[in-house]
């Protein structure tokens, strides 16, 4: 016997999902989250300006119909502060309270062949027992601090954008230095930028940015548009990215480029990532469509930015658009013509150290009040390897994934019985609206646990076969795009020493889903069961 039959680790949106659904097929289940409220990244990420980068209606739970029509978005694209208040909102409505721990950090979990169980530890010294694991981590938990000489030194308060203090900052009238330049740091940018006496804004990398065109969801709108939700989710769930985009159909490099100028036009002036990169067929396989794009959105760069030689700064080179995230701002380029703003090229001149009074490149001092550093996380399994995890034999999960993570489907690791990781690495999570993926994993992990239940099995792991063979066709997938041209945080080239591999399926969430479904219906081919 075994304390419960779930234990979910993290209360995010794919914990809060996993709790209720596990709940309601009937096993017994405690979430445990390290923070002192849920929601996780929107939990942590609470830096002024934090929104989504997918549309409200997209990026909500489709589980519950009654959720969907009873809940409100204000805005287009949601603002941390109302994702957390939906989330909350789901755990009251729910009665998820009793089952999720608060403030308690999962420290390991480690295997007992024996008993067919897992023993969870967590940080105030508590241990139980259960039949199998979910982890509902999020890719982007285990934010990175670059490795500065002389930080410790600095005479003002630093930050990192993913523990941004409850009660705010007052950067007015200071002098700020951010370090980096993707979704986050061109988020808070325009938002320091508004009080600060200077902003100093450092960047390595310039990354593209497409308008949101964020605006109030009107009543009216609303209101058609939940009339057909159903049909929406569906073809949401079909979907290619998890949300319906409307493309032509055709390559870029087969239409009149006076007709490709027009439809990129109406894009930027409609606003929203998405809806760029799924225009047209070729934009991310074939570099030379992909390099239209890309001087379309250089081109609208330098009609915005005043200063030339800023504009030219600003002008993301050398890599694919949508290679690296691609980043949705309304006044981030604009915030350059600013007075108080200054553009500062660490490609060409890299910080050296940080000094008491402020920071040093190679070529210049800059006294500052208050560093912010935006600068990102170690993605996807950096949540994981903070915790022990020892699978059979006591084999450490770091040790399994030292030379790049693997998971069969994305959900489960060879070594790793009864362990499900909910958007692991081999599933397309974040190349999709996440929302949509978590429930898919959680349903699919759901109805394999009562599967396993309903025969009386108490194990199930997948073969390393089933694991090779799907982890070589996501990566097959990706090498036919763009996709692993850039460093970025999706191949984890922004963390010193990580394998360069890129582990997320690019082949589609409509496609992706199928497979996972075809696999359960064949008897959870790929997978050994065992036990009864
Ligand atoms: P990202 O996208 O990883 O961006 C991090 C930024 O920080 C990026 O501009 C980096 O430059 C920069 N960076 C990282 N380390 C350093 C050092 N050591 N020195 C200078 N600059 C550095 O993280 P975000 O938080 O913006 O976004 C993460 C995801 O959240 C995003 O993709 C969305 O999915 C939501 P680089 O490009 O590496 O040269």
């Amino acid at each position: 016997m075994t304390d419960l039959d779930v234990v979910v680790v993290g209360a995010g949106f794919s914990g809060i999902y996993a709790v209720h659904a596990f709940r309601s097929a009937g096993l017994t289940v405690r979430a445990f989250e390290a923070g002192d409220g849920i929601g996780g990244t929107w939990f942590w990420n609470s830096y002024p300006g934090a929104r989504c980068d997918v549309e409200s209606k997209d990026y909500s739970y489709s589980f519950s119909p009654e959720l969907e029509q009873e809940w409100s978005w204000s805005e287009r694209y949601p603002a941390q502060p109302e994702i957390l208040r939906y989330l909350n909102y789901v755990a009251d409505k729910f009665a998820l309270w009793p089952y999720i721990q608060r403030s308690t950090r999962v420290t390991g979990a480690s295997w007992d062949a024996a008993t067919a169980s897992w023993t969870v530890t967590t940080a105030d010294g508590g241990a139980l027992t259960a039949r199998y694991i979910a982890t509902a981590v999020g890719c982007l938990s285990e934010f990175q601090v670059p490795d500065l000489p002389g930080l410790d030194s600095f005479e003002g308060p630093w930050y990192h954008t993913s523990r941004w203090p409850r009660a705010g900052v007052d950067f007015a009238g200071q002098r700020v230095g951010l370090v980096g330049t993707g979704s986050t740091g061109i988020q808070i940018a325009p938002e320091i930028a508004a009080v600060a006496g200077h902003l100093h804004v450092f960047q390595r990398t310039a990354n593209f940015a497409v308008p949101n065109r964020n605006r109030p969801w009107l009543d009216a709108e609303e209101r058609e548009f939940k009339s057909r939700y159903r049909q929406y989710r569906a073809q949401a769930r079909e979907s290619f990215l998890g949300v319906p985009v409307t493309g032509t159909g055709r390559p870029l490099l087969s239409e009149p480029p006076e007709d490709v100028q027009r439809l990129f036009t109406a894009r930027w002036q409609a606003g929203g990532g998405m809806p760029f990169l799924g225009a047209y067929t070729d934009l991310l396989v074939s570099q030379a469509a992909n390099d239209v794009v890309a001087e379309f959105m250089r081109d609208r760069i330098r009609e915005t930015v005043l200063d030339p030689e800023v504009a030219e700064l600003l002008c993301p080179r050398g890599y694919p658009v949508g290679a690296k995230r691609l980043c949705q701002s309304d006044d981030y380029y604009a915030m350059f013509n600013r007075p108080n703003v200054s553009l500062v090229d660490i490609r060409s001149a890299p910080i050296e150290s940080v000094y008491p009074g402020g920071l040093k490149t190679t070529s210049d001092s800059y006294e500052l009040d208050a560093l912010v550093f935006a600068t990102g996380f170690d993605a996807l399994t950096g949540a994981l390897f903070a915790m022990d995890i020892r699978g059979v034999a006591g084999l450490p999960l770091r040790s399994a994934w030292a030379t790049g993570a693997a998971a069969y489907l994305g959900v489960a690791a060879a070594g790793f019985p009864n362990m499900f990781v909910i958007t692991g690495p081999g599933s397309p999570a974040v190349f999709s609206n996440v929302v949509l993926s978590i429930e898919q994993h959680v349903e699919w992990v759901r109805d394999c646990i009562a599967w396993l239940r309903a025969r009386g099995h108490t194990t199930i792991e997948p073969t390393a076969d089933a694991q090779r063979a799907w982890m070589s066709h996501v990566s097959e997938v990706a090498n036919a795009t763009l996709f692993p041209k850039a460093d970025s945080w999706y191949v984890g080239a922004n963390i010193p020493g990580k394998p360069r591999v890129f582990t997320s399926y690019v082949g589609g969430c409509g496609p992706y889903r199928a497979k996972c479904d075809a696999v359960a219906a064949a008897g959870y081919e790929g997978f050994r069961v065992a036990g009864a």
